[in-house]
């Protein structure tokens, strides 16, 4: 009798805390979620979005944990973290994809989308779909294509008003080969290196510049020791989102759907957040007394890509995605 009464109130006792336990910590999925940028910064502020629209089609059982400026480390670095496991979700430049993901080398292409409509054309439709499917096979899930405006040339020692400017001047660039064969195909030398690096390196002259868009030549503080900044809008290579497939496939379905549903449900927010940025942007550099160079002829540029092109484009995969983007109106 005695023993069973104690069993009971052991029971009970442990039913009581069970009951606790779920009220308290109703939230039973936490996902970390890398990104480079500070806070406050589209991209950042979009994956949050996305968190709340999470959080609340879970009724609070799902959040997402948004870790930026690089608190998890590099993109180069974070990636291998998310194929891994370790990072739950990440948000990197498709550019830093480029040497894991082969077709997020048609979307870096330079020169290949002539404008942000028709960036969007192609990531809103089947193409888009077909890129974020080919994270798969790479242990990674692709949910969503943020934008990221025009990437130009910046550098601290003059303006570049055309091509022949570019000679022989060193610009860092994101660790890929596509990058790297960009510049070089202009007659400059590529230095392939982490973001976080970069400022650093133009201050002590280990490079001249790099090349961005007008937010993270802002938010980075860039404008800061590269005073000129020429509109050559070399690349549009977009952001893509990514959750890890190890993470992904801890997931019910149902859960799965709220992830995919919630990511892509947040990039229409994200491009309100960047229109809105770029705009603020461009101020605050252009304020900060940095020369813009907005007229230069792009048709050499375009010209001289052509190698990168040839170089890049061999797949039947690729040449074909090409040819899709090319037609895409
Ligand atoms: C930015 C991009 C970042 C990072 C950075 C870079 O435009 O949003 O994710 O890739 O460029 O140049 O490293």
């Amino acid at each position: 009798m005695g023993m069973i009464r104690t069993i009971a109130t052991r029971l009970a006792v442990a039913t009581a805390l069970a009951g606790i336990a779920s009220s308290a910590f109703a939230q039973e999925i936490v996902l970390r979620s890398s990104d480079t940028h500070p806070d406050g910064y589209p991209t950042v502020e979009a994956v949050k979005y996305m968190g709340e629209l999470v959080k609340e089609r879970s009724n609070g059982r799902i959040a997402i944990e948004v870790y930026h400026s690089a608190q998890l480390g590099e993109e180069k670095d974070t990636i291998e973290q998310t194929q891994f496991g370790v990072i739950d979700l990440n948000r990197v430049s498709m550019g830093t994809m480029n040497n894991v993901v082969e077709a997020t080398r048609a979307f870096s292409l330079p020169y290949i989308f002539r404008s942000t409509d028709h960036l969007h054309a192609v990531t809103d439709g089947p193409i888009g779909q077909e890129v974020l499917e080919s994270f798969t096979p790479h242990n990674m899930i692709g949910l969503a294509i943020y934008d990221a405006g025009f990437r130009s040339f910046y550098n601290s020692k003059k303006p570049i008003t055309s091509m022949d400017d570019l000679a022989g001047m060193k610009f860092r660039v994101i660790q890929s080969d596509v990058f790297v064969d960009m510049v070089n195909a202009l007659g400059a030398n590529a230095t392939p290196m982490p973001y976080g690096e970069v400022y650093s390196a133009i201050q002590t002259g280990v490079i001249d510049g790099a090349e961005n868009n007008w937010p993270s030549l802002e938010s980075s503080k860039h404008y800061e020791v590269a005073k000129y900044y020429t509109l050559d809008e070399h690349m549009s290579v977009p952001e893509i989102l990514v959750m890890s497939k190890m993470s992904w496939e801890k997931l019910t379905p149902e859960d799965q759907e709220i992830i995919r549903t919630a990511a892509q449900d947040s990039v229409a927010e994200m491009r309100k957040l960047w229109q809105a940025r770029e705009a603020e942007s461009e101020k605050v550099v252009t304020d900060a007394g940095v020369e813009i160079v907005r007229e230069i002829d792009k048709q050499p540029f375009m010209d001289a890509m052509k190698p990168v092109y040839e170089k890049h484009v061999t797949s039947d995969v690729l040449k074909d995605m090409v040819a899709r983007i090319q037609a895409t109106e």
